[in-house]
């Protein structure tokens, strides 16, 4: 059998809440959604690209570029159906990660759901719920930044995440830290910070995180080396894992203790699980990040976390955290205090509703 045709949509979903990191504020989501048809049945993808150069050198326009004029023909042309395969022949290609995994993501749902299988139960996930954490935005003051906090406790949230920048940082921490002395909190600067700021990192040591993500840029995996030599809180990277290769080198080099996987920064499940078993071999454990999925991109993160080296709560929490309206029936809900139950049906699990889409749908293209 082969794919006979992909559908590829652009969507723009408003958050129920701004979210601001430090590369600043935004108030809706942009990305595509990629269908893959095979004999009847329907794989779902996600690609994760912004709308802005910001987190990574992609886009929705690049991505879009590159899965129409490189990546669906290459699908066509070589007859590729099997994920594995997919991400083999991709390969030729360079970077374009996140394009890639959108159609990787597809190819994986639909071979679940060929084979009436969960995707957990395909890539031989050990649990069926995961750890779901908040990662809360910069907000206008810290009382804001506390109380919003203080809601997503309340909603059952065990881990915290703030995001940090040089002027929101060591206070941030403070305020949370006064108010709530002993929830699992940590820090995510995304890359806003250099090596003249090594005082200021290291007097986060003082606030008890459990991890700092990424405060220098991707490329400053020397740097993030040096800096964990200095520090006793344990470092994460996020923009810095692309691959495998800069995962052994990160590991090899100190630059971290603890990896961020997201499966669009790394160009798909292939991918992951390569970066997954390293970690596990080495004794590092990984964790889940969200780039504010909608439920299908969400679904598929919810899969992956079940592999066993996952050990720290994700970037995964329900619907209603990110969306007023997800396009996903039903939504996305915590299932206990802190958890996220993996959806049991074939595939990713969830429905997607075609009528939402349809109405969040900047530009759609099919290809045959
Ligand atoms: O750095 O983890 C990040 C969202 C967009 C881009 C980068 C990041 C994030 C998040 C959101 O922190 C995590 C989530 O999806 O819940
Ligand atoms: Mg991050």
């Amino acid at each position: 059998m082969a794919i006979e045709r992909i559908e590829i949509d652009l969507l723009k979903l408003p958050y129920v809440h701004f979210f601001e990191t430090s590369f600043g504020r935004s108030y809706d989501r942009t990305f595509s959604l990629v269908k893959v048809y095979e004999g009847g049945v329907c794989g779902w993808g996600e690609c994760v690209a912004e709308e802005s150069p910001l987190y990574s050198g992609e886009t929705t326009e690049t991505a879009w570029h590159v899965m129409k004029e490189f990546l669906v023909p290459l699908v066509f042309r070589k007859g590729l159906v099997e994920p594995e395969d997919y991400a083999r022949e991709a390969a030729v290609f360079r970077g374009n990660r996140m394009a890639k995994a959108g159609i990787e993501l597809a190819l994986w749902d639909l071979k679940a759901k060929k084979a009436g299988l969960p995707l957990h139960k395909l890539y031989g996930g050990v649990r069926t719920e995961i750890a779901a954490g908040v990662s809360c935005g910069i907000e206008n003051s810290l009382p804001d930044l506390v109380a919003r906090i203080g809601q997503y406790l309340d909603q059952g949230y065990k881990r915290i995440k703030i995001k940090i920048k040089p002027g929101w940082d060591a206070a941030a921490c403070a305020a949370v830290r006064k108010k709530y002395p002993d929830i699992m909190l940590q820090a995510d600067a995304n890359g806003a910070y250099g090596l003249g700021d090594m005082e200021t990192l290291k007097a986060l040591d003082a606030y008890d995180l459990l991890m700092i993500e990424q405060p220098f840029a991707p490329y400053d995996l020397w740097d993030h080396a040096k800096l964990q030599r200095e520090m006793t809180t344990p470092l994460c990277l996020d923009e810095s894992i692309l691959s495998f290769d800069t995962a052994r080198a990160a590991l090899e080099m100190g630059s971290c203790r603890v990896v961020n996987i997201k499966v669009g920064r790394v160009g798909g499940i292939v991918e992951t699980r390569k970066i997954h078993d390293y970690c596990e071999s080495r004794g590092v454990p990984v964790w889940c990040g969200g780039m504010l999925e909608c439920g299908i991109g969400r679904a598929h993160n919810l899969h992956i976390a079940t592999l066993p080296n996952f050990k720290y709560p994700n970037d995964l929490s329900a619907s209603r955290r990110y969306y007023k309206e997800d396009v996903i029936d039903p939504f996305i809900e915590l299932s206990g205090p802190g958890t996220i139950r993996v959806p049991d049906g074939p595939g990713i699990g969830v429905n997607p509703v075609e009528a939402r889409i349809a109405l969040a749908s900047l530009r759609r293209e099919i290809f045959k």
